[in-house]
């Protein structure tokens, strides 16, 4: 775990990912708790940040008020996390833990798992390429069947069960294919208290030894037939 009492030490940076209502929000608001309480510093930022000007252009799409082509509005979404990804930087530097609700794997999969041809997960994964890579990576893992069954499922484009199934099989391809990324796969189907355990117990093990100066690369082959 990150020491808190080492003013020098730079912060961790960790994504929670995951299905549409797998609990992920509710795992970062706990998990920034637990480090504060703890007397760590730490900064919950979620993707799409709804905010920004990039971000307001995201939520009509994702609220169904306008129409966007498929490559721009996978480039917007990509686009709301560079803008904001020097501060991010400037945080871990500083110390700070930051914790990031949805990233640049939501990113590729979302938008692949649409089926366009012209948008591979190859394609998606492209402009994400030289952001910075976080040093754990948590995966909230749920069925869609089981997802579905909490609050407010079905208001938004994209929350089908259909298109999370495909979402959950993206997901995983596209971690078997980066290099030396620290995946940890959380059972999210569990009560809340029981989650958050586990992804305690993951952070405590994170070294944030050294700079942080890795960024997300190339994607590597596909060694197994998991495409949908
Ligand atoms: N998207 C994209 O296409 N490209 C991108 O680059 C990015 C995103 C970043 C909006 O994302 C959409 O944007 C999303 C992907 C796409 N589309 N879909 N689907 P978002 O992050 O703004 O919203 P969301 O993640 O889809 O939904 P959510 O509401 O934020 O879900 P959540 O954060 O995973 O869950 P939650 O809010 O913590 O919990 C949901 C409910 O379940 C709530 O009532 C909780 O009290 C309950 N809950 C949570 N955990 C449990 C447990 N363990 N047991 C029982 N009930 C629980
Ligand atoms: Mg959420």
């Amino acid at each position: 775990m990150h020491d808190t009492q080492e003013s020098q030490s730079r912060g961790i940076l960790i994504v929670i990912e995951g299905l549409d209502r797998s609990g992920k929000s509710s795992q970062c608001q706990k998990l920034h708790d637990h480090l504060v309480g703890n007397g760590g510093q730490a900064r919950y930022v979620k993707f799409p940040d709804r905010t920004t000007p990039t971000g307001k252009m995201i939520n009509s799409y994702l609220t169904g008020s306008v129409e966007q082509d498929d490559h721009s509005i996978h480039l917007l979404f990509s686009a709301n996390r560079w803008e904001a990804i020097k501060g991010i930087g400037r945080d871990i530097s500083n110390g700070i833990n930051v914790i990031i609700d949805r990233y640049s794997f939501s990113g590729a999969v979302y938008s692949a798992a649409k089926g366009n041809p012209e948008l591979s997960l190859d394609w998606a994964w492209y402009p994400e390429i030289g952001l910075l890579k976080p040093d754990l990576l948590l995966f909230l893992d749920i069925s869609p069947e089981e997802a579905a069954k909490r609050g407010n499922y079905g208001d938004e484009r994209y929350e089908t069960e259909k298109m999370q199934a495909r979402v959950r099989t993206l997901f995983k391809e596209l971690f078997a294919r980066i290099d030396d990324l620290d995946v940890w796969l959380v059972d999210a189907g569990r009560a809340i208290d029981v989650v958050s355990q586990d992804i305690f117990a993951a952070i405590a093990k994170v070294s944030s030894d050294g700079p942080l100066t890795e960024s997300l690369g190339k994607l590597g082959p596909l060694l197994s037939s998991t495409t949908t």
